[in-house]
Order: structure tokens, then C-alpha cells, then sequence
């Protein structure tokens, strides 16, 4: 018998859930950005500005997520599969030194990979100047404030300027497609600024008629031009004052009001890039200013406002955010701090992709250099695949459809790479992604030889489905993780040593271990994530094959195979091993801990299934320890999230927050830093957060999983589970007190029954469609049918 205290009434009802108010989710700053972590970022999931609030000159980096350098290439290396049996033989025969050499002779892609070339990298799109005259230009500057309204994607600052105030609001339109400044003062003609716009390279300003543009073409291998044009124009609408064109920049002088209009496209997904932003910035300039931000707002709430969270808030909820940021580290009673992280998680996602477009990059889609730190492209050993991690479960499942394409279009590449080097059926792809279809491995085996980069990927595929039950959108995917399994049923090796299939040559992304000779190494056979991945991909495909009644030879093949594969196992320390053989890790203290790929975002690791992998899986984080790279953190949240211990996960996004500085952790504008600056730590937080709120990998939903004691009491709105449903929740003192379901799709869904809920009261409901057995509380609902639980 769980709980007797209180009893428990159940209501039912049947309608839908309307858009969570949102709350006042902002940060702001006392000071103009001195560096470009504390500029802040707008985005529509196209084009992204970031304005840095100068009083005498503002700076706003602009950026267009397809703007990249480099070109389609053939970079298989048709070498490379005579030395795949060599390379297996020395790994089979423990000469993983020997096999490793051998690799980076010939098991690489042809030419420099990501060390330049074609392969190419994301780009900053260019810098928009406004330097600013002022009346009296020795007025002291006073009551300064720049802030970032997440629930309304709007951006002001704000300032006295000795007698007079000015505002500024900036905002990229999720409806128009273009970037908007507004310009106000409190007096008449206080507006003069001059208009200028600037790259780091490879660009020509100019005038063409009422409009500043810029344009240009990108290298295809750092020295001809790839094709990729870009072209970008800025248009300024006055009240009152005049307008110059002159010398390559647009001269206002003395206006009460400015609307300053940026177009920007590339050629990437549009033939004729300047008809496409000229559209845009023309139809822009007919319209209403309040009007825009309306209904730019309205479009931008239809995905936030499906969420809403609120933890307790203290004093310093109210600091400027660089401050709030060095509050926490003395001071985490601010549990408001990781709301407002959370839901910036949900901000910047929605921010930096869309449908019909590209996923989110390193860099979301903000940058403001040419040379971005690791191309600013799609790292696919944790990277892109965490940057998607808050999609479904934070309610904003479309925005996971640019991944699926994206990896879509690394099939017919994949394919050729999976015949080249392992003369496999199917379609692989390894470390390295960019937005020319790279599959091949890197050109540095120790850390760009993991194959299972595709599978991983497939993954997202199979939870898409899993959260929206959309039978058509898994149709239309299963010929990508039917490809990605032939792969691998193709390439799984026995190793004669153990019988086991394994992957081979591969790496536990990104460690090495140390043989006897003292000797470094990366490359193995069956790392244990290789195993965890490719064990859940045969299962997800026979499951869709199973559902869509089709491939029955196929998933005779996959069942045969994934009983072949080596399990996940316990080492000396009591920790999960890395590697098939309890190798010492070079770094135990490293970045990645693939070896707990199935505690998260996998599920083989669970506490009803695998209790001894759980104890062994918090030995090994132990072990790792906590502080690390921004996303790595991130990640650990997760990880303690599914161990159900809230107050240890609370500790990391305590350590994930912690400010930047030269070490890791958190800028001022709340983006991750690795460092530099990486996005995945934004949304591998995001993720961690609702981890620890609610769970649904294990065949049940479970409210409050891991509710660290600072999180007493709140609620939340809006979150998703899988089995297609939508879930609240209401707690007080550490006890959860309500909750509601909404059916998406027609379900019977199953929920871990709280903890001092009494049961009794359940079961005797006379409701034919709720069911208590043990400790489950099984619910039967229709599309759009929801039901509130709640104590009294
Ligand atoms: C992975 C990580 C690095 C970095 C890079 C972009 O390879 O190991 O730390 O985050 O991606």
C-alpha cells in the first residue's frame, strides 16, 4: 500500500488545452556589451541579429544559417577498404597500437577533412554600425538598461542621454523574415546615426538607390569562390529629420523615429538570393511597425507559450543577469535562475531553426567570426544530436524536422562512404557533418573513426515517433534506419576473442586508454557505446518494421544479429567500461562519457531493468567527476536526472551555470561555453531540467523524478511525454499535488504512481478508463481527452 495520508480525487475533462500564459521571462544588463558573449541573441530560425546596445556606436552581428564556405566533395578515400581486414586482424590480435598506425596511413577521408579546404565552415553573415551624434554630446549617460524579453523574442535598450531618453527595440520577424531596429527618443529630432556594414572579408558594400548593400561569394577551398553568394541590404523608414546616401553608408540626421530593416539570404536554399531578400525587405517596408512586432510576437508565442515553468525565486532573481549568474555560485536558492535557463533553452531553439531549414550548428546560428571554432558545423559524436534533445519533451516537436532532413540528405553520401571503406550496404557517417553532405571519416583517426554517428542520429528519428505516434512521419522515415541497420548488419565482425559482433575499427568518442607499453590509444573493436547504439537502432528498426508490417526477413536478420552483440558490462572499479577490455582511460576525468550513452539519451540503463548498470553508472560518473566542458555538464544533468537524484543534477546545472570567465561554464548572455562559446550546453541543460521534472523512457511517465530540494514547490505546463501526450504538474513541499494529461493521439498511457498518493482512491473510481495495478496508474484516452489527477 503506497500512501494513506491523503486521499486522492480524480477529475475528468475533455477539452483542449488552450497556450500557457507566459510569465515575465527577461534578462537584462546595467551595460553595453564589451565583448560578444554578452550581446544578445535574436533569431527566427533563419537569420539572427545580435545587438551590442552602444550609446555612441551599436553594433549588431548579423548571421543567416546556410552561410557557409567550402563545397560538395568526394572526400572517400577508395584506398581505404583493402586495409580494413589488416586493420581488424592486428584489433582482433590486441596489436590496437599497430591497428591504429595502420588507420592513420589509410583508413582517413581524402584531402584536409575539417582542417580547411572544401569541407568548409558556417560563417558570421557580416556587422551593421550605427554611430550615433547626440544634441549635447557631453550629456552623461544614465538609468542605461539592454534586455532580452524571451517570452515576446524582443531585445530593447534603453537610456538617458542628459535630458532626453532613448530606445531602442530590436527583433528578427518570425512573419516577415527580417531583422527590425527601432529608434526612439522622448524628443523631437534627438535621431542622427550613420549606417554602416562590414565583413571580415570577401564582401563589397555599396549603395543601390535608398538601400545600403552588402554582397559577396565564399571560398570553395580558401581560395576560389564556392557559388555560395550572399546578399544582404539595410533600408531605413524616417519620422521627421533627413537621409543622406553618401560614401557607402546612409547618414540620418535629426528624426524623432527610425525602423531600420536588414534583409539577408544566401543562395543556399534560394537560386536568386537578392530577388528572395529584396521580396522581404520590400513587402517589409509597407507595413506597420506596432503591427509587425504583434504579429512577430504572436507567431513566436505559438511555440513558447506551449510551456511554462516556475520554480522559487529569491532577492537575487532580480539582478542583472552577469550578476544573477555570480549570485548562484554562493547563493543556488535563485531556482528561478534555471527556469529562466530552461525556458532560454526553449528561446534559443526556437531561434536558430525551422522548418525548411537547416538544424541549429555549433553555433546555433550565431557567430560573429569567419574562422568559427570547429567550423561552427554539425559534430555528430554527442553535438548536433544534443543541440535537438529539449525538442520533444520541451513541446516543440517541429523543430526536430530540420535534423530528420538534414540526415536525410546524408543517405546518398553515406551509402558511398559505407561501400568505400567498409564495402557495407547501407549508408554511414562518421564525427564530422556539414551542410555538403560529409560522411567520411576525419582525417584524424583517434577521433574521427566512430561509425555510429548515423545511428546515433537515427535515434531522433525513432523518438520523433515515439512522442507523436505520426505513423506517416515514420514511414516516411524507416528506409533511413532501415539503411543505417544494413549498415551495420553488413559491417558487425565477430571477434574471434569474445564471438561477439562488433564495430571495428571504431573509438569511444573522444578518449583514448593506455595499453602496458604505456602507449596511448584510441582505436578498438566494440566500444561500449557502439554496442549500446547499435543494439537500440536494430531495435527501434524491427520495431518500425513490426508496426508498419513490413521487412519480415530484415527483422529475423536484426533480432539474430542484436543477440550477438556484446552487452554493456562492469569493470574493476564498479564502473560501466568504456572499452570491451577494462583498459585504464587515459583521461578518466574526460568530456565524453559515451560508455552511459544508454543511461541517457538512450534507455537500456534503467532502474527496473538494469539496477546493477545504475549503481555502476553513478560509480563511473564519480569517477569522471563533474566539472567539464559546458556540454558535458549539461549532459551529466541528464545523467543524474535519470538516476533519479535531483539534488546531485542540481549541483551541475549549478557548476553549468557557473560564469564563464576563462573557465567553463556560463557567458553573461546565458549561451554555453565549452569554452568558446558551443550551443549544445544551452540545450543539453534545457533537456536536464525537464529530465529532472518528468520521465517517459522507460515504458511509464513518472512526474518530479528528480526534484532537487531547492525546487520545492512549482509547477509546469505544457511538457511532452512519449505515447503522444501532453503533461502538468502542481507540487508543494517536495509533493506533487496535481497533475493532467492530455491526449494527443488515442493511448493507453501508464503513470508511476506518485509517491504518498494513495491508491485506494484511485481504484475505487468507477472510471472504466483508469485502472490502478501496484504502483502504475493506467489511463485510457482518445485523441484530445485529458484528465486531472490531484490530492486533497
Ligand atoms: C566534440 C567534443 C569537443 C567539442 C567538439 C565541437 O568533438 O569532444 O569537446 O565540443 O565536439
Amino acid at each position: 500500500m503506497i500512501g494513506i495520508k491523503n486521499s486522492l480525487s480524480l477529475a475528468l475533462a475533455f477539452f483542449a488545452f488552450g497556450l500557457v500564459q507566459a510569465s515575465d521571462w527577461k534578462y537584462f544588463f546595467e551595460t553595453p556589451a564589451k565583448i560578444w558573449e554578452e550581446s544578445i541573441p535574436l533569431g527566427n530560425g533563419r537569420i539572427g541579429l545580435m545587438p551590442w546596445g552602444g550609446v555612441e556606436k551599436e553594433r549588431v552581428v548579423l548571421n543567416e544559417i546556410t552561410l557557409w564556405s567550402g563545397q560538395k566533395q568526394d572526400a572517400d578515400n577508395p584506398d581505404a577498404y583493402q586495409h580494413l581486414t589488416e586493420i581488424r586482424r592486428l584489433l582482433f590480435h590486441g596489436k590496437n597500437d599497430e591497428a591504429q598506425d595502420l588507420m592513420y596511413k589509410t583508413f582517413t577521408c581524402k584531402g584536409k577533412g575539417s582542417g580547411g579546404g572544401e569541407y568548409g565552415n558556417y560563417q558570421n553573415f557580416g556587422n551593421l554600425y550605427l554611430d550615433f551624434r547626440y544634441p549635447d554630446s557631453s550629456a552623461k549617460v544614465s538609468n542605461y538598461r539592454r534586455e532580452l524579453n524571451i517570452g515576446k523574442a524582443v531585445a530593447t535598450t534603453s537610456f538617458q542621454k542628459g535630458n532626453i531618453t532613448y530606445y531602442r527595440e530590436y527583433f528578427t520577424s518570425f512573419i516577415n523574415d527580417v531583422g527590425v531596429i527601432k529608434l526612439t527618443a522622448d524628443k523631437k529630432k534627438a535621431i542622427s546615426f550613420v549606417i554602416s556594414l562590414q565583413r571580415d572579408e570577401r564582401y563589397t558594400v555599396e549603395l543601390e538607390g535608398k538601400m545600403l548593400v552588402i554582397h559577396g561569394q565564399l571560398s570553395a577551398d580558401g581560395i576560389s569562390d564556392n557559388g555560395m553568394k550572399y546578399y544582404g541590404a539595410v533600408k531605413v523608414k524616417l519620422k521627421g529629420g533627413r537621409i543622406l546616401f553618401h560614401n557607402n553608408s546612409i547618414i540620418v540626421n535629426d528624426a524623432n523615429e527610425a525602423v531600420i530593416l536588414v534583409c539577408m539570404a544566401t543562395n543556399y536554399l534560394n537560386p536568386d538570393p537578392k530577388a528572395f531578400a529584396l521580396d522581404l525587405l520590400n513587402n517589409a517596408e509597407r507595413l506597420n511597425y506596432s503591427k509587425m512586432k504583434k504579429e512577430h510576437t504572436a507567431k513566436f508565442d505559438a511555440f513558447f507559450n506551449r510551456v511554462n515553468l516556475s520554480l522559487p525565486a529569491n532577492a537575487n532573481s532580480n539582478l542583472p543577469i552577469n550578476k544573477r549568474l555570480e549570485a548562484f555560485v554562493s547563493d543556488s536558492t535563485d531556482a528561478d535562475l534555471a527556469a529562466l535557463y530552461f525556458q532560454n533553452g526553449r528561446y534559443l531553439l526556437i531561434s536558430s531553426t525551422r522548418e525548411g531549414s537547416l538544424p541549429p550548428n555549433l553555433q546555433g546560428l550565431w557567430a560573429p567570426q569567419i574562422n568559427t571554432p570547429w567550423n561552427g558545423d554539425y559534430h555528430l559524436n554527442i553535438n548536433l544530436q544534443m543541440n535537438l534533445w529539449p525538442a520533444e519533451v520541451t513541446n516543440l516537436s517541429e523543430l526536430q524536422l530540420p535534423l530528420v532532413e538534414y540526415v536525410k540528405s546524408l543517405v546518398k553520401p553515406g551509402e558511398n562512404t559505407a561501400k568505400t571503406y567498409y564495402n557495407s550496404h547501407g549508408w554511414v557517417t562518421h564525427i564530422l557533418g556539414n551542410v555538403w553532405g560529409f560522411t567520411s571519416p576525419s582525417e584524424d583517426p583517434s577521433w574521427g573513426a566512430t561509425n555510429t554517428a548515423g545511428a546515433w542520429l537515427c535515434q531522433h528519428l525513432w523518438e520523433h515517433y515515439q512522442f507523436t505516434l505520426d505513423k506517416k512521419f515514420l514511414a516516411s522515415v524507416y528506409p533511413v534506419m532501415k539503411g543505417a541497420s544494413q549498415f551495420f548488419s553488413d559491417m558487425l565482425v565477430e571477434d574471434p576473442r569474445n564471438g561477439y559482433l562488433v564495430t571495428a575499427p571504431t573509438t569511444s568518442p573522444e578518449n583514448s586508454y593506455l595499453l602496458p607499453s604505456g602507449r596511448n590509444v584510441s582505436i578498438c573493436a566494440g566500444s561500449t557505446m557502439d554496442n549500446q547504439i547499435v543494439c537500440e537502432l536494430f531495435s527501434n528498426t524491427i520495431s518500425s518494421a513490426e508496426l508498419l508490417g513490413t521487412d519480415s526477413a530484415l527483422i529475423g536478420e536484426l533480432k539474430a544479429k542484436r543477440a550477438r552483440l556484446a552487452p554493456t558490462s562492469i569493470g574493476k572499479y564498479g564502473q560501466i567500461m568504456e572499452w570491451m577490455e577494462d583498459y585504464p582511460e587515459s583521461d578518466v576525468h574526460h568530456r565524453h562519457v559515451s560508455q552511459l550513452y544508454g543511461l541517457y539519451p538512450g534507455n537500456e540503463i534503467t532502474c527496473e531493468k538494469t539496477p546493477e548498470l545504475m549503481e555502476a553508472a553513478k560509480t563511473t560518473l564519480e569517477r569522471r567527476g563533474d566539472e567539464s566542458t559546458g556540454w558535458s555538464m549539461a549532459w551529466k544533468i541528464n545523467f543524474w536526472a535519470r538516476l533519479k537524484d535531483g539534488n546531485r543534477a542540481y549541483k551541475l546545472i549549478h557548476d553549468l551555470l557557473k560564469p564563464a570567465g576563462n573557465n567553463r561554464g556560463t557567458y553573461p548572455n546565458l549561451f554555453s561555453a565549452h569554452p568558446p562559446m558551443q550551443i549544445d550546453g544551452n540545450f543539453g541543460g534545457c533537456a536536464g531540467i525537464a529530465e529532472m521534472l518528468l520521465q517517459s523512457h522507460a515504458g511509464y511517465i513518472e512526474f518530479l523524478p528528480a526534484l532537487p530540494d531547492a525546487w520545492e514547490t512549482g509547477h509546469f505546463e505544457g511538457l511532452k511525454v512519449r505515447g503522444g501526450g501532453e503533461v502538468s504538474a502542481w507540487w508543494e513541499q517536495g509533493s506533487l499535488t496535481k497533475i493532467t494529461l492530455k491526449a494527443d493521439a488515442s493511448n493507453r498511457f501508464v503513470i508511476q504512481l506518485p509517491p504518498k498518493w494513495n491508491s485506494d482512491k484511485i481504484a475505487g473510481t468507477k472510471s472504466s478508463f483508469v485502472e490502478i495495478l501496484d504502483d502504475k496508474i493506467y489511463i485510457t484516452l482518445q485523441a484530445n481527452q485529458s484528465i486531472t489527477l490531484q490530492q486533497q
